[in-house]
């Protein structure tokens, strides 16, 4: 009988990070080039961009969306907008594949009937970080936080509910899948420096898909 999780590398394992919490390896592995192929697709009508703090620096890590609504940031704060304000249009539509996928990640997870609205496409290049954060403007604070992982790997921080809890390091890689949601939706996480290195689907970057419910 062959499990569905296990410890070969090639077949996809989970990781119980907390109730609430899974970090799915490899689950999206087999996905990858179609998924980045619609990354591709999205970028040419909605640029990536390194969006303004509210404190006014540039973030290191490059954005994009597609969904309903995108997340965005500047000067007046963060926000989810229907519009991309650098294109002046609607953000392009959720992918089915996308869709697809994020439903089966967060059903593993524990979380049937998953319907994000928004997905935010993260590119980071060496040193590109992601200081450890709560994901709070989304309405709903039950739904969870479905974070997929193509090209380079990256050290994904996982902490708790406080800032000062402990945070712990987990390598993700090309295809993993983290989870988060119900009693786990405020843990505090973030995303390491970058290290250089080439993937043979993404070159010098890696590429994150960071679904949410926002309404
Ligand atoms: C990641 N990104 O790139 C995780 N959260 O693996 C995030 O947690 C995130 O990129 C809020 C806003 C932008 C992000
Ligand atoms: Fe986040």
């Amino acid at each position: 009988m062959t499990p569905l999780f296990g410890t070969d590398p090639a077949l996809p394992s989970r990781e119980h990070l907390q109730e609430g919490a899974v970090l799915l390896r490899g689950f999206a592995a087999s996905e990858a080039p179609a998924l980045l192929e619609e990354v591709e697709r999205i970028a040419q009508v909605s640029p990536f961009r390194h969006l303004t703090t509210p404190g006014g620096y540039s973030m290191s890590v490059a954005m994009t969306n597609c969904g309903r609504v995108g997340w965005v940031s500047d000067r007046t704060g963060y926000r989810y907008d229907a519009v991309d304000p650098n294109t002046a249009a609607p953000w392009p539509t959720l992918p089915s594949a996308f869709l697809d996928l994020a439903v089966r990640a967060a059903a593993q997870a524990g979380f049937s009937l998953y319907d994000p609205d928004a997905c935010l496409i993260n590119r980071y290049v060496a040193d590109s970080k992601l200081g450890l954060h709560q994901d709070r403007d989304e309405k709903d604070a039950w739904a969870p936080i479905v974070s997929v992982s193509l090209g380079l790997p990256a050290v994904f921080l996982w902490g708790g509910k406080r800032r000062s809890d402990p945070v712990r390091r987990l390598r993700v890689e090309n295809g993993d899948i983290a989870v988060w949601g119900g009693p786990a939706r405020f843990v505090y996480h973030g995303i390491a420096a970058l290290k250089d290195g080439l993937h043979p689907l993404t070159g010098a970057t890696r590429i994150n898909l960071t679904f949410r419910k926002v309404f």
